[in-house]
């Protein structure tokens, strides 16, 4: 583990080896929850990190749902990092670990990930197989059982935002909402890291339409991006998915907000397109350190 680097992109063979050898070095704080496969029957881990023994205030946290977006996973990793390095070290963290239980999904869309590492680098969505066309995959992000396949997505198969045949058809999708629905009492927050474009969303992203508590999401919003950009003055733009960056239905944040969880955000890591998902390895330190004081801002609503 000393020798995993947290500076580089990881493929998924290194990143499952992660999850267990980090779990077993941290066995009181640390534990991998397998809560599904993918289509392509990979297993899909999740690491649950805190010291409660029933997690009655739990944050739930993906990174990865879409292939290409590469620093995504890679701050799912810091995050576990910086949570098990500064565990009774560091007052807010221990404290914040104590009180609170995060369930980490370091890569939702794993066979997407694999294709981009292998085959294709900008690939965005799942890698089934689910209509008698030759197009591969459904957008995770748009199979959502939320207003489903509407304003934003497509119920074409080639499209890169197909909704797929059914909401919530597809084992990744399923594999979330269920943990989700099986931990909703104690899930407070539901945090999904995408990029590019230096955003931090809330809901609606299906309607324009304000979300009932608006006003306190746009505070919590507020707050975070004043936190992250305090660190290199990154500049965040931040507001309603919808008319912040456009409509989509049947994603993720939207889905977790509806079901009840107060605290849905979305995060476009950097940058604004210079390198857009090709994001170089330079930039993953100060982009995973800023992205972390947003989060732990967050984290104290
Ligand atoms: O289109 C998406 O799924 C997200 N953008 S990305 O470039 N990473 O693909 C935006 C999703 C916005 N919707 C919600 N936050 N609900
Ligand atoms: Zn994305």
């Amino acid at each position: 583990n000393r020798r995993y680097s947290y500076s580089k992109y990881n493929k998924w063979e290194k990143i499952v080896a992660w999850t267990a050898n980090i779990a077993a070095k941290y066995p009181k704080l640390v534990s991998r929850i397998q809560i599904g496969t993918t289509t392509e029957e990979r297993p899909m881990y999740l690491l649950k990190v805190g010291k409660q023994r029933s997690a009655k205030n739990a944050i739930f946290i993906d990174c990865g749902i879409h292939a290409r977006e590469w620093i995504s996973p890679a701050f799912c990793q810091w995050f576990v990092k910086e949570a098990t390095k500064t565990y009774g070290k560091d007052k807010l963290m221990t404290k914040l670990l104590n009180s609170l239980t995060f369930y980490i999904l370091p890569v939702l869309n794993i066979d997407g990930y694999v294709w981009t590492w292998t085959a294709d680098r900008m690939w965005r969505k799942n890698r089934s197989n689910s209509s008698n066309t030759n197009c591969i995959g459904t957008d995770l992000n748009r199979n959502f059982d939320v207003q489903w396949c509407s304003i934003g997505s497509s119920n074409k198969a080639c499209s890169e935002v197909y909704c797929g045949p059914a909401a919530e058809s597809e084992k990744e999708t399923k594999a979330v909402a269920n943990f989700i629905r099986n931990n909703i009492q104690s899930i407070k927050a539901y945090l999904s890291f995408h990029s590019y474009s230096q955003m931090l969303l809330y809901p609606y992203s299906y309607t324009y339409e304000l979300a009932p508590t608006h006003e306190e999401l746009n505070d919590v919003a507020k707050a975070a991006v004043g936190a992250l950009s305090s660190l290199y003055r990154t500049n965040y733009t931040y507001g309603p998915a919808a008319s912040t960056i456009y409509p989509t239905s049947g994603s993720s944040a939207d889905w977790a907000y509806d079901k009840g969880i107060k605290y849905s955000f979305t995060f476009e890591l950097r940058d604004r397109g210079k390198y857009g998902f090709l994001l170089p390895e330079y930039l993953i330190k100060s982009t995973c350190k800023e992205t972390m004081l947003a989060t732990l801002s967050i984290k104290r609503q």
